[in-house]
Parts: C-alpha cells; sequence; structure tokens
C-alpha cells in the first residue's frame, strides 16, 4: 500500500553522499517521502511529527561508511512510527476479559463507538463470533435505539450467530439498555456485554451528552472506538472529539480490506495515543484479525504488503 514510499526512498539516496546528514539533506528527502505519506491517508500534523523527529534524529550525525543514506533514513522511520505504536501501548481484550472472570466473578463490560456508519453494529458480530471462538460467551445490547432498522439489524446478526440479544423499543434510553444487559449478564453468568450504540458525529452536542452518559451509568470495562480506515483526516478529527468525551480506550479500523492506503492506522494512533486491537478486513463474521504494529510498519515502509 505504501508503493509510492518505497519509490521516494530510492530517490532520495542519489542527492545524499556525505556521510552527515544537513537540515537541508532531510527536507530534500523528506519532499519525496511527503508526498507518498500524503497519498497514503497519512494526516498531516502526523506528516509534521515525522518529519521533525526525522530532523531531531539525523542532523548533524556521522554515519558509518558502510551504510546507505537509503537505509539510515529508511530505519530510523521505521524506529520513529513503530515508537508511535508503541508509546500508546497494547491491549490484550481477551486476557482482560478473563482475568475479569477468574478475579471477580462479573461480565467484561465493552462499548462500541463511532460516527455513521462505521462498522459498529457489523464488528460487534464479528468481536462475538471471534470471542466464541476464545470459549467466551457473549450477550449483545442493542444500544441504538435510534436509527430505523438498527435493532433488526442487530437482532439479525445474533441470530445468526446464536447470541442473546438484550434490546428494548425505539426511542428508550441506551443507557437503560445497557443497564438491562449487564443485569442479564451477571444473572446468566455470561462473561461479556457488547453494547452497540448509534452513530453519531462527533459534532451532535445532544448525541454526545447521551453517550457521556451511557459511559457513565453503564461504567464499562473498555470502551471501543470504531473508525473507518477509508475517512483518512476526517476520521482523525473523529477520533480526537470522541477521544474528549469518552476517554475510549482502544481502536478497531473497519474497512481495511478496500482501497485501504495504511495512513489512518499511524495518524489515528499518534493523535489518540491509543492503541489499535484489531483490524476489520471484509463483511463476513471471521473478518476480524488482531493488529500487529511491527508488521504493519513493516509493510508500510517496504511496500511489500497489500495491508
Ligand atoms: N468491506 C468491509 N465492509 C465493512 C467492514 N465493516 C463493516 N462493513 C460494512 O459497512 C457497512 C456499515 O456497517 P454497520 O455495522 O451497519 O455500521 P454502523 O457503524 O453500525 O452504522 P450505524 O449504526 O448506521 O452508525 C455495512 O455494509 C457493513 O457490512 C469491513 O471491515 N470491511
Ligand atoms: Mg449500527
Amino acid at each position: 500500500m505504501f508503493d509510492r514510499l518505497k519509490k521516494a526512498f530510492s530517490n532520495i539516496v542519489k542527492g545524499l553522499s556525505e556521510k552527515e546528514l544537513s537540515e537541508a539533506d532531510i527536507d530534500k528527502v523528506f519532499s519525496e517521502i511527503e508526498i507518498a505519506l500524503l497519498e497514503s491517508d497519512v494526516a498531516h500534523e502526523t506528516i509534521t511529527y515525522l518529519h521533525d523527529t526525522l530532523k531531531r534524529e539525523l542532523v548533524g550525525k556521522r554515519f558509518d561508511k558502510s551504510r546507505d543514506n537509503e537505509s539510515i533514513v529508511k530505519d530510523t522511520l521505521k524506529d520513529i512510527m513503530i515508537s508511535i505504536f508503541n508509546n500508546a501501548g497494547t491491549l490484550d481484550i481477551i486476557e482482560r476479559i478473563n482475568s475479569k472472570k477468574d478475579r471477580e466473578k462479573e461480565p467484561y463490560t465493552i462499548l462500541f463507538l463511532g460516527i455513521n456508519g462505521t462498522g459498529k453494529t457489523t464488528t460487534i458480530a464479528k468481536f462475538a463470533n471471534m470471542l466464541r471462538k476464545h470459549n467466551i460467551s457473549s450477550v449483545i445490547v442493542a444500544g441504538d435505539t435510534h436509527r430505523a432498522g438498527a435493532i433488526e439489524q442487530i437482532t439479525e446478526h445474533a441470530t445468526r450467530l446464536g447470541i442473546k440479544v438484550i434490546a428494548q423499543r425505539y426511542g428508550a434510553d441506551p443507557a437503560a439498555v445497557g443497564r438491562d444487559g449487564v443485569l442479564y449478564a451477571k444473572a446468566h453468568r455470561v462473561d461479556t456485554v457488547l453494547i452497540d450504540t448509534a452513530g453519531r458525529m462527533q459534532t451532535s452536542r445532544n448525541l454526545m451528552d447521551e453517550m457521556a452518559k451511557i459511559v457513565r451509568v453503564v461504567k464499562p470495562d473498555l470502551k471501543i472506538f470504531v473508525g473507518d480506515s477509508l475517512a483518512g483526516n476526517d476520521t482523525i478529527m473523529q477520533a480526537r472529539e470522541f477521544l474528549r468525551y469518552t476517554d475510549f480506550n482502544a481502536i478497531i479500523l473497519t474497512k481495511s480490506d478496500s482501497d485501504y492506503k495504511g495512513g489512518s492506522a499511524l495518524s489515528i494512533v499518534h493523535v489518540t495515543n491509543k492503541p489499535i486491537v484489531y483490524l476489520g478486513v471484509g463483511q463476513g463474521y471471521d473478518d476480524l484479525v488482531p493488529f500487529n504494529a511491527e508488521e504493519f510498519v513493516e509493510q508500510i515502509v517496504e511496500g511489500n504488503g497489500k495491508r
């Protein structure tokens, strides 16, 4: 996906023969890299961060004659990208669910949030399917009581997967439906409660306040922001606002199977400092894969991966 980046690297060597890189060298190199990053949906502020950090790391440093400039710049850029992911930490959800189960014998509650149409409902179905493979049971809460058809949609997924749904009528308070779900799980010893929410724009004050209320009432163990990897800079802006309102803990990026260029994954982690836990890679129930930062960086810099 970052094929442009690969090309940019092969162009940079030619102009640089000195073994000490100057600020002008880095700027020159970066003008090539920048285009590739922009075309790959990396957000502007992340590009600026990469540029500044690259300068700080490389300007004035002397390098062993055996190393060429291409590999020096490339390896440094890779390290900077990996440190963005490392700073955000990692989160093993399966381990957390199991340890709460062992410790407190209480259900683990996960709230899924994000703007309209990013894939929250589909992701919950995939998530429940994935949990079952780890011998973890779940109940799904139809917390989108706004959009016509939303309750039927999630009920249809749950029925196909053989998973219980807790729902009320349209217009009901989603916080109350969420609480019902938690009570059900406690009474029936279900391991996890997966709460769907209505899609909302980060600019809609009422809906954002409603979401903050769901968080206050349900006190979920985990809040996952579901973002569309194709939406580029928009997704980054939305994530920042959602973070302010809900202080979410983790991210799932969906639609990574489509025309996905990778930049949104790097940018969203840079801007929110929260880890990506899974990627949605299709519309089927098995199309949810764990996110591996090192593999991801290798692919974007070397330009040899599909995803
Ligand atoms: N290709 C692809 N499509 C996806 C993926 N995840 C979700 N979709 C599709 O995206 C569309 C929207 O998915 P939903 O799960 O309804 O999205 P939502 O966020 O719940 O939408 P609202 O409830 O309206 O806010 C559906 O057609 C899904 O099949 C993915 O990883 N890859
Ligand atoms: Mg939905």
